[in-house]
């Protein structure tokens, strides 16, 4: 199995779209599950360039690359990702808070969110306060108000969209769920967020936990 996740790995580091594409194609047909192509494969990739750039040994723009070739791949994961059994757990408002562009984490926990029965509405990047409040507004019934923040500077956006909701009185009617490299449980607890979770495959079992309490 390591022989084809770890070339996966490689290839996003090195950006190389077409491998990424043909080794994770190799990988489903060896029967290596769509999960640990994304969790062993895929993601220790990005991660692993993640600290070159902290260590100054890669730029911006090699990292946009291999954001490509990740996504390359895992738009060939999702169809194996999807569960046959889409029976609705719940629905999410999920964003990433404002001044914040990272999305490759969050549409990771989207992707395993609506492969495990939840329902959830995207609101993309760079998401002001006010456009969580509408978007709970627009919709019949939100369960979870879920928060991705990569960057210690706009994770202090989080407890502003909970008090947003405080003020137009949805506060009590939805459970706050927050994620990123930078955010922690201690971090969740001092805000008040009844959810926190470290990657994609725990914010499924926190999104369970909070629907069901
Ligand atoms: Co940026 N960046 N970046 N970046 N970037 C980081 C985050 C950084 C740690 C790099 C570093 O210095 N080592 C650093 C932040 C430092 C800090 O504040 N602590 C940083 C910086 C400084 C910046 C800029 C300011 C750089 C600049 O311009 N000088 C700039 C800011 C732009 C902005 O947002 N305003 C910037 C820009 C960019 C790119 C555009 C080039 C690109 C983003 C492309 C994109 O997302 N479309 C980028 C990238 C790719 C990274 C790194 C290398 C990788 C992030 C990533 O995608 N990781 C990152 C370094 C790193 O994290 N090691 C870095 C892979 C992804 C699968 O993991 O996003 O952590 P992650 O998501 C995980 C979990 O955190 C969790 O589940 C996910 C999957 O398991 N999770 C949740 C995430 N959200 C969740 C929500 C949940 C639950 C779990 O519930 C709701």
């Amino acid at each position: 199995m390591e022989d084809l996740l770890e070339p996966i790995s490689q290839g996003v580091q090195s950006g190389e779209d077409k491998r990424v594409v043909d080794l994770v194609g190799k990988a489903l047909e060896s029967d290596i599950s769509a999960q640990d192509i994304l969790e062993r494969g895929l993601v220790p990739g990005i991660q692993a360039l993640g600290k070159l750039f902290k260590d100054g040994r890669a730029y911006l723009p090699e990292i946009l690359i291999s954001c490509r070739a990740m996504n390359r791949g895992v738009e060939i994961l999702k169809p194996s990702l999807s569960s046959a059994d889409i029976s609705g757990k719940g629905t999410l408002v999920l964003g990433t808070v404002e001044g914040d562009m990272h999305d490759i984490g969050k549409n990771l926990v989207k992707l395993m969110l609506e492969s495990n029965g939840f329902q959830v509405e995207d609101l993309g990047t760079d998401v002001a306060p006010g456009a969580f409040v509408s978007a709970v507004q627009g919709e019949a019934k939100v369960d979870i108000v879920a928060m991705s923040a990569l960057l210690t500077m706009t994770m202090t956006s989080i407890p502003d969209v909970i008090e947003a909701l405080k003020r137009a009185g949805l506060r009590d009617k939805v459970k706050i769920m927050i994620g990123g490299a930078p955010v922690t449980r201690e971090f969740a607890d001092e805000i008040g967020a009844e959810g926190y979770a470290e990657d994609c495959v725990s914010a499924v079992d926190e999104a369970i936990r909070l629907t069901s309490i």
